[in-house]
């Protein structure tokens, strides 16, 4: 498993971004000190406080399955890229629609804009090692590694933060998100997309952690993407544009390594950052555990010279355009 101890800087070794190159992911333990840990999770659960279903569409996070048919796609999930908004479990509910959890089990994901609009996680975006190291309030949050950083290790010229979510995968009924590619959702062309993924509790086996098709990320084209359709609601539809990342000898002719190719587990401790380049394919199992499994992530896409970011993603830029991560 490509894990590491937490680099000596703010960004990656260059073993760190070999790894990532190599893997297509990387495991960064530590990444977050408790403190932070505890004030982002104190976060997340002061926004479930004050979730009023009373005015709620009940609007319920589904993936769609491996086709994307039946994707979530309502008004309430294509607006949500300048909100903060909560998408239910599908399984808390019974048969007849009917909420059967307290609604702090009930939600699936709370996202879209959590790095602008919730304090403590855009605190998140400027973090470095050498921010205080008392985590008490949003002006405060410390993290071992800095995003912007880590960007700049990876290459990228004028990185975007886009689409932030907490993933709550709540015990029993946290529902297994199948095998995908981020691009897919948060097309570029040629994609960009790297997922930055942390860990508010341990993820385990148990409760649903991430696993990997290491090195898919050399082989598997973005060949599909999530669009919006001109009617409203979104569909999965073959991609026409670029299917890898410029200039990284990557593409189709490495496809033999498919055959190879086992997902690996990435049980993680609380405080851990997992990277995931946009075209490794990865997945997650449903939670059937009593232990939950609460996570942060952000996506990160190439603003700069020579990326079409495509207006028909279901995530559109907000009037602001998309958070710049450099100064
Ligand atoms: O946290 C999970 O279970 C899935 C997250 C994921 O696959 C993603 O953000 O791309």
């Amino acid at each position: 498993m490509p894990s590491s101890t937490a680099p000596p800087s703010d960004g990656l070794t260059p073993s760190q971004v070999a790894d990532f190159h190599r893997d297509g992911y990387l495991i960064i333990p530590d990444a977050l000190p408790p403190s932070t840990v505890n004030a982002l999770l104190a976060e997340t659960n002061r926004l479930l406080d004050a979730l009023d279903l009373s005015t709620h569409p009940l609007t319920r996070f589904r993936t769609g399955g491996e086709d994307g048919t039946d994707h979530v796609g309502d008004d309430y999930f294509l607006t949500s890229g300048d909100k903060i908004r909560f998408f239910l479990e599908d399984d808390a509910f019974d048969a007849e629609g009917r909420l059967t959890r307290p609604k702090h089990r009930a939600v699936n994901k709370i996202g879209h804009y959590l790095h602008v609009l919730s304090p403590p996680f855009a605190a998140l975006l400027s973090s470095s090692s050498s921010s205080s190291s008392s985590a008490t309030s949003a002006d405060t949050v410390a993290s071992r590694t800095s995003p912007a950083a880590i960007a700049r290790d990876l290459g990228f010229a004028d990185p975007r933060v886009l689409q932030s979510m907490a993933i709550c995968k709540n015990p029993e009924i946290g529902g297994a998100v199948p095998p995908h590619q981020d691009s897919t959702f948060l097309y570029t062309d040629p994609p960009s997309a790297v997922g930055f993924w942390y860990a508010l509790e341990d993820a385990t086996l148990e409760n649903g952690c991430l696993s990997f098709l290491p090195g898919s990320h050399r082989w598997a084209p973005v060949d599909k993407r999530m669009v919006r359709k001109t009617g409203g609601g979104i569909q999965m539809e073959a991609n026409e544009g670029a299917k890898f990342p410029r200039g990284q000898g990557f593409g189709e002719g490495l496809k033999g390594e498919e055959s190879s190719g086992e997902y690996v587990p990435g049980e993680v401790k609380a405080g851990s950052l997992v990277l995931i380049h946009g075209n490794l394919v990865h997945k997650s199992e449903k939670n059937t555990s009593q232990k939950g499994r609460i996570i942060y992530t952000f996506h990160v896409i190439e603003g700069g010279e020579g990326f079409k970011y495509d207006e028909r993603n279901w995530l559109q830029p907000p009037a602001e355009g998309f958070t710049r991560l450099y100064d």
